[in-house]
């Protein structure tokens, strides 16, 4: 007899809206009466699910494992044709990206917070990737908002947990569920981009490398990575068995947060290459023995390297950045004679330009880069990339970095973060600094004048969608630039981020602090937005 299907009479829940990345909240409100399900089906009735094959995998973390069964139940319950599920559930956001683009199937749910913490009472989140692999763009996560709005019931069949720990095919009803390895079909696109041999063989000579995992979704993928397939040493890779509360680890591949592998690459015995991912592996931060590089720097040396792997060496169609992200990327497609774009916030606003061919290479500031061999960002890709650079070039990541200073000048910046304010002041602050733009060209702060203030708004060249109030900018004649906005991902009060930049064309004043070399530009911040009268902190949480 095959299994029954049940309707349950559910009721609208308030605040299931997807932010910058799917839908985001504390694990005990995920796991809540109706919670999950609500939000599966509505993603389900505004995709469809009748006769469709999705992919389903998740970081690993709390709540994975029951979710994957509950969805898939419901996904069998709806008419789902075929779900290809990572083992044990899990798989990286560029692993399941990848499989929906290999399998060509209508798309995959991904079950994440990606670099919250994760746990009992930390973070749990669910997000819905397109069938081009993509994050579901705005007009998307919207229709699903809208429909949990008015849910009146949801369909969810009465069967046993499929086996996830066992590869291959199973049944549930009359869906099918392929149980696939989370790590091989990955590893092979790797293999396809870059020159592993050449990568083998500096490990070979003795090069030393630390990937600290985080105890998050990457570990297996960076052993058989790094250590199987490309010979480092075993140990290279460190936290590398995810765990279901990240080890209590904060999986997020900053200064702040991966500080172990910081002290580590600034110690005598440092190796020489460090970097670090996040909860769901599509986050990467690089570092060099006694240098860190940042993501919008981390950007524009892939960018003016990838010829250098064979996945690249027809040279790139264009780099696209996000808008915080520092223009160090755009001087490399300025020489390169490549088009450039300047995206809102969040890797969806990639995907139309990745698709059409526009863009190769893409990167935000929040230690995300990525190319168009899937359509997320890809922490190991990034991190491969940088070693298929070190290991032609044969120089260390300090001379690569002031090579490059050198020829395209420097950007200098940093990203400073004020974690879980108030929501009514930090709405408030945005609202007086959003009134006050009108009046700012012309001013003069810190010796600096304002040449331009806007609240950024992106009109997709591509299909002509437009975003509003996706960040207030506050640009100088020096070339010198603030941005304000507020996350979209925190499931606290309200996460307000500061990003500073500055340029410096050299030969001179290439190696400063850029703490130290920001200073103006951070007073400058401080006083425009008056962020100590509105939200009473003078100092930030997190500074990247
Ligand atoms: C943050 C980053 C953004 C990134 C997003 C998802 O969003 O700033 O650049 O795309 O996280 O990354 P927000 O709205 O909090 O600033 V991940 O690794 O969570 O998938
Ligand atoms: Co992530």
């Amino acid at each position: 007899m095959s299994p029954q299907i049940t309707t349950v009479q559910t009721a609208p829940i308030a605040g299931q809206k997807p932010g910058t990345s799917g839908l985001r909240k504390k694990t005990p409100v995920f796991m809540g009466r109706h919670y999950l399900e609500n939000f599966v089906q509505s993603i389900l009735d505004v995709v469809g699910c009748a006769g469709k094959t999705f992919v389903l995998g998740g970081d690993g973390r709390y709540f994975n494992d029951r979710a994957a069964q509950v969805i898939l139940r419901m996904a069998a319950a709806n008419g789902a044709a075929r779900v290809i599920v990572g083992q044990g559930a899990i798989l990286s956001t560029p692993a399941a990206s990848h499989l929906i683009r290999l399998n060509q199937t209508d798309g995959g749910i991904i079950m994440s917070a990606s670099h919250n913490p994760g746990g009992p009472n930390e973070d749990f989140g669910v997000k819905f990737n397109m069938a081009n692999g993509g994050p579901a763009p705005e007009a998307v996560t919207e229709a699903m908002y809208q429909r949990t709005t008015t849910i009146s019931e949801y369909k969810v069949l009465e069967a046993q947990d499929v086996d996830l720990g066992q590869i291959g095919r199973h049944k549930l009803g009359a869906m099918v569920v392929d149980v696939v390895d989370p790590v091989t079909d990955y590893a092979e696109l790797m293999m396809k981009l870059f020159n592993f041999e050449a990568i083998h063989t500096l490990f070979k000579s003795g090069f030393r490398m630390r990937m600290d995992c985080m105890c998050a979704v990457t570990g297996p993928y960076a052993v058989e990575i790094f250590e199987n397939l490309l010979g480092a040493p075993k140990g290279t890779v460190v936290n590398a068995i995810p765990l279901p509360d990240f080890g209590g680890m904060h999986p997020d591949p900053n200064p702040t947060w991966a500080k172990a592998l910081m002290d580590e690459m600034f110690s005598v015995m440092a190796p020489d290459f460090g970097a670090a991912s996040d909860g769901d592996g599509d986050r990467n931060m690089v570092v060099g023995r006694g240098i860190y590089v940042s993501p919008s720097d981390s950007l524009a040396v892939l960018a003016a390297n990838a010829k250098l792997a064979p996945g690249y060496e027809t040279g790139l169609k264009g780099v696209a950045r996000s808008m915080p992200t520092s223009a160090a990327a755009d001087r490399v497609a300025n020489a390169l004679g490549i088009g450039k774009y300047e995206t809102p916030t969040g890797w969806k606003f990639f995907g139309n330009l990745l698709d059409a061919g526009r863009a190769t290479i893409c990167g935000e500031e929040s230690f995300g880069t990525g190319s168009d061999h899937v359509r997320e960002k890809d922490g190991l890709w990034a991190v491969l990339l940088w070693l298929n650079i070190l290991a032609v070039r044969k120089q260390s990541v300090a001379a690569i970095l002031r090579d490059h200073w050198a020829k395209y000048g420097r950007n200098y910046y940093s990203r400073h973060d004020f974690e879980a304010i108030a929501t009514d002041k930090a709405d408030a602050m945005m609202a007086a600094l959003r009134g006050s733009l009108a009046g700012l060209p012309g001013q003069v702060i810190e010796g600096m004048t304002i040449s331009a203030a806007d609240d950024f708004a992106y009109t997709d060249p591509v299909d002509g969608s437009i975003s509003t109030r996706q960040g207030v900018r506050v640009l100088f004649q020096d070339g010198s630039r603030i941005v304000y906005r507020l996350s979209g991902t925190g499931t606290e009060g309200a996460t307000l981020r500061v990003y500073l930049e500055r340029y410096a064309p050299g030969p001179d004043g290439l190696d400063h602090d850029a703490q130290a070399a920001l200073s103006p530009v951070i007073r400058a911040a401080h006083s425009l937005a008056a962020i100590a009268a509105f939200t009473g902190r003078s100092e930030p949480d997190v500074v990247t």
